[in-house]
């Protein structure tokens, strides 16, 4: 790595735990958190959000004012060094107002629009999930990697659901996922569960649609843990999002098909 990615590397190391510290301050306070409901009751952010996007895009900013930016809460800042930072500040944001430990801050740092780190920092659990591009996926300084053992009849998968899609497009995928003997959870984060899968508590991970910031860190963290990706959305279709599919690789053909399977059994049952 050059001396600017490393830079960026030791900011990014810093500013993580500082949001960490920033939303467990709010979380102790859920019952004076002053919430806004965005496009229906299922999406909603919250003071905490904002506040902690402001911090880590006011430290980015102030240290790399040439950098991008790219935030859930307050949206794309273009920048002309070729980086970009791409941040959930709290990802799991249902999860975090209810009270439930499973949210995390999500943080990826893309050059020249490659991947190149991935950070996923848990507060309420201490742990801490990094990747860089090349140098393997890391689970508080420990190396982590993927379920090799994992088979399809006997898969815990994660996955993602949100009213962005089709109800026909969950229910098929499960009804196929059950037909073949796997099963699955669904946590409030998105990063948090590829974080899983990248150290081998999940078998993969499927989300019909998912936003760039809850995916680019965690999907680091799976390839760099040895999984396999499918490709995501380059650049020009961050602000779209797009499916999520990543695995263990000796899963790879098996979870394709499964999701080619249950899209096209929600063509047939219609939305
Ligand atoms: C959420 C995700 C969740 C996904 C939702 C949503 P938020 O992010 O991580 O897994 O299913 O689409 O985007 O709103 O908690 O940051």
């Amino acid at each position: 790595l050059d001396l600017d990615s490393n830079a960026r590397h030791a900011l990014a190391q810093t500013v993580i735990r500082q949001a960490g510290d920033l939303a467990v301050g709010y979380f102790a306070h859920l019952d004076t958190l002053v919430c806004e409901t965005k496009q229906n009751g299922q999406d909603v952010a919250s003071e905490a959000d904002r506040a902690v996007e402001d911090l880590v895009r006011q430290a980015v900013c102030a240290a790399f004012p040439n950098d991008g930016f790219l935030g859930e809460e307050k949206g794309f800042a273009t920048g002309t060094s070729g980086y970009v930072w791409i941040v959930d500040p709290i990802d799991g944001t249902s999860c975090f107002l209810h009270g439930l430990r499973d949210w995390c801050i999500s943080l990826a740092l893309v050059k020249d629009g490659s991947c190149e780190l991935g950070m996923v920092c848990q507060p309420s659990t201490g742990e801490f999930f990094a990747a860089v591009a090349g140098q393997g996926a890391f689970l508080n300084g420990a190396p982590i990697g993927v379920d090799r053992a994992a088979r399809i009849d006997a898969a815990l998968l994660g996955m993602g659901a949100n009213f962005r899609i089709p109800v026909v497009q969950v229910t098929a995928f499960v009804a196929e996922l059950l037909g073949a003997g796997g099963m699955f959870i669904r946590s409030g984060s998105g990063a948090l569960m590829l974080a899983h899968v990248a150290c081998g508590r999940l078998a993969g991970y499927y989300e019909p649609h998912i936003n760039v910031w809850d995916c680019m860190a965690g999907l680091l963290l799976i390839r760099e843990a040895g999984g396999w990706t499918a490709d995501y959305p380059g650049e020009e279709g961050w602000l779209d999002g797009g499916p999520v599919i990543a695995c263990a690789p000796q899963l790879r053909d098996a979870l394709t098909r499964l999701v080619e399977r249950s899209l096209e059994r929600a063509k047939t049952l219609g939305s």
